[in-house]
Protein backbone atom coordinates (compact mmCIF):
# COMPACT_ATOMS: atom_id res chain seq x y z
CA UNK A 1 0.00 0.00 0.00
CA UNK A 2 1.03 3.40 -1.06
CA UNK A 3 0.97 5.86 1.89
CA UNK A 4 1.22 9.82 1.76
CA UNK A 5 4.73 11.03 2.98
CA UNK A 6 4.97 14.92 2.55
CA UNK A 7 2.44 17.57 2.17
CA UNK A 8 3.33 21.10 1.38
CA UNK A 9 2.44 24.54 1.17
CA UNK A 10 2.78 26.80 -1.82
CA UNK A 11 2.15 30.14 -1.19
CA UNK A 12 2.42 32.24 -4.25
CA UNK A 13 1.20 35.73 -6.29
CA UNK A 14 1.35 35.65 -9.34
CA UNK A 15 -1.31 38.54 -10.41
CA UNK A 16 -3.53 37.29 -7.21
CA UNK A 17 -2.78 35.87 -3.78
CA UNK A 18 -2.98 31.99 -4.29
CA UNK A 19 -2.68 29.15 -1.56
CA UNK A 20 -1.98 25.41 -3.16
CA UNK A 21 -1.22 22.02 -1.17
CA UNK A 22 0.99 19.33 -2.93
CA UNK A 23 0.84 16.05 -1.33
CA UNK A 24 3.50 13.04 -2.43
CA UNK A 25 3.00 8.84 -2.10
CA UNK A 26 5.73 6.86 -0.54
CA UNK A 27 5.60 6.12 -4.69
CA UNK A 28 6.71 9.38 -5.77
CA UNK A 29 2.85 10.69 -7.00
CA UNK A 30 1.69 14.13 -6.12
CA UNK A 31 -1.52 15.91 -5.99
CA UNK A 32 -2.28 19.77 -6.21
CA UNK A 33 -5.24 21.09 -4.44
CA UNK A 34 -6.42 24.51 -4.18
CA UNK A 35 -6.67 26.33 -0.91
CA UNK A 36 -7.39 29.88 -1.49
CA UNK A 37 -9.68 31.44 0.59
CA UNK A 38 -9.70 35.20 -0.90
CA UNK A 39 -8.50 37.73 1.66
CA UNK A 40 -8.17 35.34 4.39
CA UNK A 41 -5.51 33.23 2.76
CA UNK A 42 -2.77 32.91 5.67
CA UNK A 43 -5.69 31.39 7.48
CA UNK A 44 -6.65 28.26 5.63
CA UNK A 45 -2.64 28.17 5.54
CA UNK A 46 -2.09 27.76 9.26
CA UNK A 47 -5.10 25.09 8.94
CA UNK A 48 -3.63 23.31 6.65
CA UNK A 49 -0.22 23.15 8.12
CA UNK A 50 -0.97 23.16 11.71
CA UNK A 51 -3.79 21.18 12.21
CA UNK A 52 -4.34 18.70 8.83
CA UNK A 53 -1.07 17.89 7.58
CA UNK A 54 0.19 16.22 10.87
CA UNK A 55 -2.66 13.66 10.34
CA UNK A 56 -1.96 13.26 6.80
CA UNK A 57 1.48 11.25 7.25
CA UNK A 58 1.17 7.61 6.89
CA UNK A 59 -2.57 7.30 5.58
CA UNK A 60 -3.63 5.66 2.46
CA UNK A 61 -4.44 8.35 -0.42
CA UNK A 62 -6.61 5.88 -1.89
CA UNK A 63 -9.32 6.65 0.85
CA UNK A 64 -10.54 9.50 -0.29
CA UNK A 65 -13.99 9.58 1.17
CA UNK A 66 -12.73 7.43 4.59
CA UNK A 67 -10.33 10.90 4.29
CA UNK A 68 -13.05 13.55 3.95
CA UNK A 69 -15.10 12.14 6.83
CA UNK A 70 -12.15 11.57 9.16
CA UNK A 71 -11.30 15.21 8.59
CA UNK A 72 -14.86 16.37 8.72
CA UNK A 73 -15.98 14.80 11.39
CA UNK A 74 -13.01 14.17 13.47
CA UNK A 75 -12.43 17.74 13.61
CA UNK A 76 -15.72 17.66 16.08
CA UNK A 77 -16.37 21.69 14.77
CA UNK A 78 -17.44 21.35 11.61
CA UNK A 79 -18.28 23.53 8.00
CA UNK A 80 -17.19 27.12 7.77
CA UNK A 81 -14.90 28.54 4.85
CA UNK A 82 -11.67 28.08 6.37
CA UNK A 83 -12.38 24.50 7.46
CA UNK A 84 -13.79 23.18 4.41
CA UNK A 85 -11.05 24.87 1.82
CA UNK A 86 -8.58 22.98 3.96
CA UNK A 87 -10.39 19.81 3.55
CA UNK A 88 -11.08 20.71 -0.26
CA UNK A 89 -7.18 21.02 -0.74
CA UNK A 90 -7.06 17.03 0.64
CA UNK A 91 -9.16 16.01 -0.99
CA UNK A 92 -8.76 17.59 -4.68
CA UNK A 93 -5.00 16.56 -4.19
CA UNK A 94 -6.31 12.56 -3.85
CA UNK A 95 -8.45 12.81 -6.63
CA UNK A 96 -5.49 13.99 -8.70
CA UNK A 97 -3.07 11.29 -7.15
CA UNK A 98 -5.73 8.31 -7.73
CA UNK A 99 -6.13 9.68 -11.41
CA UNK A 100 -2.11 9.69 -12.05
CA UNK A 101 -1.62 6.23 -10.24
CA UNK A 102 -4.86 5.09 -12.57
CA UNK A 103 -3.99 5.93 -15.61
CA UNK A 104 -7.31 8.42 -15.69
CA UNK A 105 -8.56 11.87 -16.30
CA UNK A 106 -10.39 12.65 -13.02
CA UNK A 107 -13.84 12.71 -15.25
CA UNK A 108 -13.62 9.19 -15.81
CA UNK A 109 -12.58 7.98 -12.35
CA UNK A 110 -16.27 10.23 -11.74
CA UNK A 111 -18.10 8.05 -13.92
CA UNK A 112 -16.97 9.37 -17.13
CA UNK A 113 -18.27 12.45 -19.55
CA UNK A 114 -22.01 12.93 -20.16
CA UNK A 115 -20.49 15.89 -22.42
CA UNK A 116 -17.03 16.72 -24.22
CA UNK A 117 -16.87 20.18 -22.88
CA UNK A 118 -18.31 22.64 -20.13
CA UNK A 119 -20.10 25.94 -21.07
CA UNK A 120 -18.94 28.56 -19.75
CA UNK A 121 -20.12 32.47 -19.28
CA UNK A 122 -17.50 35.01 -19.27
CA UNK A 123 -17.84 38.04 -17.53
CA UNK A 124 -18.57 41.84 -20.46
CA UNK A 125 -18.70 45.00 -17.88
CA UNK A 126 -18.12 49.14 -18.54
CA UNK A 127 -17.66 52.20 -16.94
CA UNK A 128 -21.05 53.24 -19.07
CA UNK A 129 -23.56 51.56 -21.38
CA UNK A 130 -21.85 52.11 -24.38
CA UNK A 131 -18.47 50.10 -23.17
CA UNK A 132 -20.49 47.38 -22.34
CA UNK A 133 -22.27 46.75 -25.25
CA UNK A 134 -18.54 46.86 -26.98
CA UNK A 135 -17.04 44.49 -24.31
CA UNK A 136 -20.78 41.69 -24.92
CA UNK A 137 -19.58 42.18 -28.77
CA UNK A 138 -15.89 41.24 -27.70
CA UNK A 139 -17.06 38.28 -25.85
CA UNK A 140 -19.31 36.96 -28.85
CA UNK A 141 -16.70 37.71 -30.90
CA UNK A 142 -15.00 35.31 -28.97
CA UNK A 143 -17.23 32.29 -29.21
CA UNK A 144 -18.51 33.03 -25.95
CA UNK A 145 -22.63 31.40 -25.29
CA UNK A 146 -23.77 32.69 -21.83
CA UNK A 147 -22.13 36.90 -21.33
CA UNK A 148 -22.68 38.01 -17.56
CA UNK A 149 -22.97 41.85 -17.53
CA UNK A 150 -22.38 44.37 -15.03
CA UNK A 151 -22.47 48.28 -15.10
CA UNK A 152 -20.89 51.18 -12.93
CA UNK A 153 -23.74 52.51 -11.53
CA UNK A 154 -23.38 56.01 -12.62
CA UNK A 155 -22.00 58.06 -9.63
CA UNK A 156 -21.67 54.75 -7.28
CA UNK A 157 -17.71 53.67 -7.84
CA UNK A 158 -19.01 50.52 -5.36
CA UNK A 159 -20.32 48.51 -8.37
CA UNK A 160 -19.26 45.02 -8.13
CA UNK A 161 -17.63 43.14 -10.95
CA UNK A 162 -16.99 46.43 -13.41
CA UNK A 163 -13.14 45.32 -14.85
CA UNK A 164 -10.54 48.27 -15.26
CA UNK A 165 -7.91 46.98 -17.35
CA UNK A 166 -7.84 43.50 -19.17
CA UNK A 167 -8.57 40.88 -15.71
CA UNK A 168 -11.22 41.88 -13.14
CA UNK A 169 -9.79 41.64 -9.37
CA UNK A 170 -11.19 42.67 -6.66
CA UNK A 171 -9.42 42.36 -3.88
CA UNK A 172 -6.69 44.61 -4.99
CA UNK A 173 -5.72 46.53 -1.70
CA UNK A 174 -3.78 46.01 1.20
CA UNK A 175 -6.60 47.15 3.00
CA UNK A 176 -9.97 46.99 2.30
CA UNK A 177 -11.01 49.81 -0.30
CA UNK A 178 -14.27 51.46 1.54
CA UNK A 179 -16.72 52.16 -1.80
CA UNK A 180 -20.13 53.80 -1.98
CA UNK A 181 -23.23 52.37 -2.91
CA UNK A 182 -26.86 53.05 -3.36
CA UNK A 183 -29.72 50.91 -3.99
CA UNK A 184 -31.84 52.73 -5.52
CA UNK A 185 -29.70 54.07 -7.72
CA UNK A 186 -28.88 50.41 -8.79
CA UNK A 187 -32.37 49.41 -9.08
CA UNK A 188 -33.30 52.50 -11.35
CA UNK A 189 -30.22 51.75 -13.53
CA UNK A 190 -29.58 47.92 -14.23
CA UNK A 191 -33.33 47.14 -15.62
CA UNK A 192 -32.46 49.44 -18.40
CA UNK A 193 -28.65 48.62 -19.57
CA UNK A 194 -29.85 44.99 -19.40
CA UNK A 195 -32.77 45.54 -21.69
CA UNK A 196 -30.13 47.82 -23.89
CA UNK A 197 -28.01 44.26 -24.28
CA UNK A 198 -30.85 42.65 -25.42
CA UNK A 199 -32.10 45.13 -27.89
CA UNK A 200 -28.47 45.17 -29.24
CA UNK A 201 -27.57 41.53 -29.74
CA UNK A 202 -31.00 40.00 -29.12
CA UNK A 203 -31.78 37.02 -27.40
CA UNK A 204 -30.04 34.08 -29.50
CA UNK A 205 -26.86 34.40 -25.93
CA UNK A 206 -27.89 33.27 -22.66
CA UNK A 207 -27.77 36.30 -20.76
CA UNK A 208 -26.66 36.86 -16.53
CA UNK A 209 -26.36 39.33 -13.64
CA UNK A 210 -24.85 39.26 -10.71
CA UNK A 211 -26.48 41.33 -7.70
CA UNK A 212 -23.86 40.70 -5.05
CA UNK A 213 -26.41 40.08 -2.37
CA UNK A 214 -27.11 43.87 -2.51
CA UNK A 215 -30.89 43.55 -1.93
CA UNK A 216 -33.30 42.68 0.29
CA UNK A 217 -35.93 39.73 -0.88
CA UNK A 218 -38.38 42.22 -2.03
CA UNK A 219 -36.46 44.70 -4.09
CA UNK A 220 -34.53 40.74 -5.32
CA UNK A 221 -38.10 40.40 -6.16
CA UNK A 222 -39.53 43.30 -7.78
CA UNK A 223 -35.87 43.26 -9.88
CA UNK A 224 -36.80 39.91 -11.42
CA UNK A 225 -40.19 40.74 -11.98
CA UNK A 226 -38.93 44.22 -13.55
CA UNK A 227 -36.67 42.24 -15.74
CA UNK A 228 -38.47 38.92 -16.91
CA UNK A 229 -39.34 39.79 -20.16
CA UNK A 230 -35.24 40.19 -20.50
CA UNK A 231 -35.57 36.02 -19.80
CA UNK A 232 -32.22 36.44 -17.78
CA UNK A 233 -30.17 33.32 -17.34
CA UNK A 234 -30.34 33.84 -13.89
CA UNK A 235 -29.81 36.49 -11.47
CA UNK A 236 -27.36 35.57 -9.09
CA UNK A 237 -27.12 36.11 -5.76
CA UNK A 238 -30.14 38.26 -5.38
CA UNK A 239 -29.93 38.76 -1.60
CA UNK A 240 -27.60 37.04 1.25
CA UNK A 241 -28.45 33.35 1.86
CA UNK A 242 -27.63 32.93 5.15
CA UNK A 243 -31.09 32.54 5.85
CA UNK A 244 -32.20 30.03 2.87
CA UNK A 245 -35.94 31.36 4.08
CA UNK A 246 -35.30 34.67 2.05
CA UNK A 247 -35.78 33.26 -0.93
CA UNK A 248 -39.34 31.78 -0.45
CA UNK A 249 -40.11 35.08 -1.36
CA UNK A 250 -38.19 35.96 -4.09
CA UNK A 251 -39.51 32.72 -5.83
CA UNK A 252 -42.94 34.02 -5.61
CA UNK A 253 -42.83 37.48 -6.62
CA UNK A 254 -40.67 36.31 -9.92
CA UNK A 255 -39.99 33.65 -12.36
CA UNK A 256 -36.47 35.15 -13.40
CA UNK A 257 -34.43 31.88 -12.52
CA UNK A 258 -31.95 32.34 -9.21
CA UNK A 259 -29.04 31.43 -8.71
CA UNK A 260 -26.64 31.12 -5.61
CA UNK A 261 -23.96 29.93 -3.66
CA UNK A 262 -20.36 30.98 -4.28
CA UNK A 263 -19.62 31.61 -0.52
CA UNK A 264 -21.45 28.21 0.50
CA UNK A 265 -19.30 25.70 1.89
CA UNK A 266 -21.53 22.57 2.59
CA UNK A 267 -24.47 20.73 1.64
CA UNK A 268 -25.95 22.18 4.63
CA UNK A 269 -26.09 26.13 3.37
CA UNK A 270 -28.29 24.93 0.50
CA UNK A 271 -30.44 22.17 1.71
CA UNK A 272 -33.83 24.16 1.97
CA UNK A 273 -32.89 26.12 -1.09
CA UNK A 274 -32.72 22.64 -3.35
CA UNK A 275 -34.83 20.38 -1.72
CA UNK A 276 -37.96 23.29 -1.30
CA UNK A 277 -36.79 24.14 -4.79
CA UNK A 278 -36.23 28.18 -4.43
CA UNK A 279 -33.21 27.88 -6.63
CA UNK A 280 -32.63 27.24 -10.11
CA UNK A 281 -28.77 27.22 -10.02
CA UNK A 282 -26.16 26.01 -7.27
CA UNK A 283 -23.07 27.66 -7.84
CA UNK A 284 -21.35 25.68 -4.61
CA UNK A 285 -17.36 25.53 -6.03
CA UNK A 286 -15.13 22.59 -5.63
CA UNK A 287 -12.64 25.01 -3.61
CA UNK A 288 -14.42 26.48 -1.15
CA UNK A 289 -17.37 23.27 -0.71
CA UNK A 290 -15.14 20.72 1.09
CA UNK A 291 -13.53 19.50 -2.47
CA UNK A 292 -14.97 17.24 -5.42
CA UNK A 293 -16.42 14.53 -3.24
CA UNK A 294 -18.47 16.99 -1.60
CA UNK A 295 -19.39 19.25 -4.28
CA UNK A 296 -20.08 15.75 -5.83
CA UNK A 297 -22.70 15.24 -3.13
CA UNK A 298 -24.19 18.73 -3.43
CA UNK A 299 -24.86 18.14 -7.32
CA UNK A 300 -26.16 15.08 -6.50
CA UNK A 301 -29.17 16.01 -4.31
CA UNK A 302 -29.56 19.06 -6.41
CA UNK A 303 -30.21 17.07 -9.40
CA UNK A 304 -32.95 15.17 -7.54
CA UNK A 305 -35.17 18.75 -7.58
CA UNK A 306 -34.24 19.80 -11.43
CA UNK A 307 -31.99 22.49 -9.63
CA UNK A 308 -29.11 22.71 -12.56
CA UNK A 309 -25.11 23.44 -11.35
CA UNK A 310 -23.36 26.99 -12.23
CA UNK A 311 -20.05 27.08 -10.41
CA UNK A 312 -17.95 29.74 -9.21
CA UNK A 313 -14.99 30.56 -10.93
CA UNK A 314 -13.72 33.86 -10.70
CA UNK A 315 -9.48 34.42 -10.96
CA UNK A 316 -9.73 33.76 -6.97
CA UNK A 317 -9.94 30.34 -7.77
CA UNK A 318 -6.98 28.63 -9.49
CA UNK A 319 -6.45 26.84 -12.48
CA UNK A 320 -6.44 23.84 -10.06
CA UNK A 321 -9.81 24.26 -9.04
CA UNK A 322 -10.71 25.30 -12.73
CA UNK A 323 -9.12 21.90 -13.91
CA UNK A 324 -11.52 20.04 -10.96
CA UNK A 325 -14.69 21.85 -11.74
CA UNK A 326 -14.63 21.51 -15.03
CA UNK A 327 -13.78 17.35 -14.69
CA UNK A 328 -16.81 17.16 -12.68
CA UNK A 329 -19.17 19.80 -14.35
CA UNK A 330 -18.49 17.49 -17.77
CA UNK A 331 -19.70 14.35 -15.92
CA UNK A 332 -23.29 15.44 -13.63
CA UNK A 333 -26.49 14.57 -15.35
CA UNK A 334 -27.59 18.67 -13.98
CA UNK A 335 -24.68 20.30 -15.48
CA UNK A 336 -25.71 23.95 -16.70
CA UNK A 337 -22.76 26.58 -16.89
CA UNK A 338 -19.40 27.41 -15.43
CA UNK A 339 -17.97 30.43 -14.40
CA UNK A 340 -14.76 31.30 -16.44
CA UNK A 341 -13.01 33.94 -15.82
CA UNK A 342 -8.93 34.47 -17.46
CA UNK A 343 -6.40 34.27 -15.49
CA UNK A 344 -3.37 37.19 -15.20
CA UNK A 345 -0.99 35.98 -17.90
CA UNK A 346 1.47 35.50 -15.03
CA UNK A 347 -0.78 33.08 -13.26
CA UNK A 348 0.21 30.90 -16.34
CA UNK A 349 3.44 30.97 -15.44
CA UNK A 350 3.29 29.18 -12.14
CA UNK A 351 0.49 27.01 -13.10
CA UNK A 352 0.03 25.20 -16.17
CA UNK A 353 -3.26 23.88 -16.82
CA UNK A 354 -3.96 21.71 -19.90
CA UNK A 355 -8.16 22.45 -20.14
CA UNK A 356 -8.84 24.23 -23.46
CA UNK A 357 -11.34 27.14 -23.81
CA UNK A 358 -12.99 26.61 -26.99
CA UNK A 359 -16.11 28.23 -28.66
CA UNK A 360 -17.43 29.61 -25.20
CA UNK A 361 -16.85 26.22 -23.35
CA UNK A 362 -13.87 24.52 -21.44
CA UNK A 363 -12.54 21.15 -22.22
CA UNK A 364 -10.66 18.80 -19.55
CA UNK A 365 -7.93 16.98 -21.33
CA UNK A 366 -7.44 13.21 -21.08
CA UNK A 367 -4.30 13.83 -19.15
CA UNK A 368 -4.33 11.66 -15.71
CA UNK A 369 -5.31 13.65 -12.85
CA UNK A 370 -6.24 16.81 -13.16
CA UNK A 371 -3.48 17.65 -15.59
CA UNK A 372 -2.31 20.40 -13.91
CA UNK A 373 1.44 21.54 -12.90
CA UNK A 374 3.02 23.24 -10.91
CA UNK A 375 6.26 25.27 -11.50
CA UNK A 376 7.99 25.90 -8.10
CA UNK A 377 10.77 28.18 -8.93
CA UNK A 378 7.88 30.15 -10.58
CA UNK A 379 6.16 30.60 -7.33
CA UNK A 380 8.86 31.52 -5.51
CA UNK A 381 9.26 34.57 -7.78
CA UNK A 382 5.98 35.79 -6.61
CA UNK A 383 6.05 36.39 -2.76
CA UNK A 384 2.21 36.75 -0.69
CA UNK A 385 1.53 40.11 -0.16
CA UNK A 386 -2.20 40.95 2.03
CA UNK A 387 -4.77 41.80 -0.41
CA UNK A 388 -8.48 42.87 0.48
CA UNK A 389 -11.49 42.78 -1.20
CA UNK A 390 -13.57 46.07 -0.77
CA UNK A 391 -16.55 46.92 1.79
CA UNK A 392 -19.37 48.28 0.88
CA UNK A 393 -21.15 51.27 2.47
CA UNK A 394 -24.18 52.71 2.07
CA UNK A 395 -24.61 56.82 1.72
CA UNK A 396 -25.50 57.27 5.01
CA UNK A 397 -22.02 55.60 5.72
CA UNK A 398 -23.53 52.39 7.42
CA UNK A 399 -22.00 49.19 5.84
CA UNK A 400 -24.12 47.19 3.26
CA UNK A 401 -23.38 43.66 2.14
CA UNK A 402 -20.77 43.19 -0.32
C1 LIG B 1 -18.15 37.26 -8.08
C2 LIG B 1 -16.74 37.13 -7.57
O1 LIG B 1 -17.51 35.81 -9.79
C3 LIG B 1 -18.44 36.21 -9.13
O2 LIG B 1 -19.59 35.86 -9.29
O3 LIG B 1 -19.17 37.33 -7.18
O4 LIG B 1 -15.99 38.10 -8.25
C4 LIG B 1 -16.50 37.28 -6.07
O5 LIG B 1 -16.76 38.58 -5.66
C5 LIG B 1 -15.07 36.90 -5.76
O6 LIG B 1 -14.78 35.67 -6.29
C6 LIG B 1 -14.84 36.93 -4.26
O7 LIG B 1 -13.65 36.31 -3.94
MG1 LIG C 1 -20.96 36.35 -7.86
Amino acid sequence: MATITDAEIIITSPGRNFVTLKITTSDGVTGLGDATLNGRELAVASYLRDHLLPLLTGRDPDRIEDMWQYLYKGAYWRRGPVTMTAIAAVDTALWDIKGKVAGMPVYDLLGGRAREGAMVYGHASGGSIPELLEDVANFREQGYRAIRVQAAVPGYAGSYGVRHGAVYEPAAASLPDEQLWSTEAYLDFAPAYLAKVREEFGFDLHLLHDVHHRLTPTEAGRFGRQVEDLRLYWMEDPTPAESQDAFRGIRQATTTPIAVGEVFNSIWDCQQLITERLIDYIRASVVHAGGITHLRRIFNLAELYQVRTGSHGATDLSPVSMAAAVHLDVTVPNFGVQEYMAHDPLTHEVFRPTYELREGALYPSAAPGLGVELDEEAAARFPYSPKYLPVSRRTDGSVHDW
